[in-house]
């Protein structure tokens, strides 16, 4: 009786196959092929969606830079919208930065040189984009220390497989000796250039040369912050203390958010 049944449907099953494709002559096969790669495109398509939706997960800022920039001081008028009484922060501090019905996760990072990197790697990994704070009338005396940093960060596997835009925010615009963004990028891509030189010979020296990322920007041109894609570094000019010019942090953090 089952057997009986089970015939019968496999006769109908077929019946309406031959209606759908009356006769699965070559042109048919070479639609049906067309159809199957088409669908493997599509799921190929929808796994590459949701990849990249993971990582857009991301909702961390991070603010960065040597002792006294002005991260805090930055950190405070982003998300608390007021002025802070400044002490050298020794660990980190994270708040909600919120603009409409975006936000983003802003993290505050110590600049102190002990204990920058550690804190660094602890959060690195939530970072969506970096915020790099340098006291603008400062660069000339501390323009190695910033270089060195910021290479490093740059460098970062982490961040370099996270991470898509890098804001440089000249800060301390207030100060007579501030330099404007553009002369401070200069200088710094001049100092990353002798950087570059310093740390390929230290690995050399170490056995680690070759295939490694921290070589930073083009084989035999100079160093320059846009031959860094697909990362987005930028200079800007701030002034963080009483939220005087915060205009082009928060337009950047809106592309963002
Ligand atoms: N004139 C001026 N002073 C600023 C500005 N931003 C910050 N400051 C001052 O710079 C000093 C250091 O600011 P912080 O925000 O504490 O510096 P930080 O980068 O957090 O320093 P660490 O926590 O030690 O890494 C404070 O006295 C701030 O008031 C600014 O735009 N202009
Ligand atoms: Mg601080």
């Amino acid at each position: 009786m089952t057997e009986e049944i089970r015939h019968k449907k496999k006769i109908s099953l077929k019946e309406t196959f031959n209606k759908l494709i009356p006769e699965l002559n070559e042109e048919n096969v070479f639609l049906l092929q067309i159809l199957v790669a088409a669908a493997i495109g599509l799921v190929t398509l929808v796994f590459l969606w949701r990849l990249l939706r993971s990582s857009s997960k991301r909702r961390g800022i991070l603010l960065l830079g040597l002792c006294e920039s002005g991260k805090t001081q930055l950190f405070s008028q982003l998300c608390y919208d007021t002025d802070v009484i400044s002490v050298t922060s020794v660990k980190e501090s994270s708040a909600q930065y919120t603009k409409g019905k975006k936000s983003l996760m802003v993290y505050d990072l110590p600049g102190h040189e002990r204990i920058r990197y550690a804190l660094f790697e602890k959060v690195k990994k939530l970072a969506r984009g970096i915020i790099f704070v340098l006291d603008s009338s400062a660069i000339q005396k501390d323009v190695r220390d910033v270089a060195e940093f910021l290479y490093t960060v740059l460098c970062d596997g982490t961040v370099q497989s996270g991470v898509r835009r890098v804001l440089v925010a000249c800060n301390k615009q207030d100060l007579t000796m501030a330099r404007a963004a553009p002369l401070i990028q200069k200088t710094l891509e001049k100092e990353m250039n002798l950087l570059r030189v310093t740390r390929a010979s230290q690995l050399q020296s170490v056995g680690e040369g070759g295939n490694n990322n921290s070589f930073l920007g083009r084989q035999g041109q100079d160093f320059e912050f846009n031959h860094l894609v697909p990362i987005k570094v930028e200079f800007v000019e701030t002034v963080a203390k009483g939220g005087e010019k915060l205009e082009p942090v928060t337009n950047w953090l809106h592309q963002l958010a």
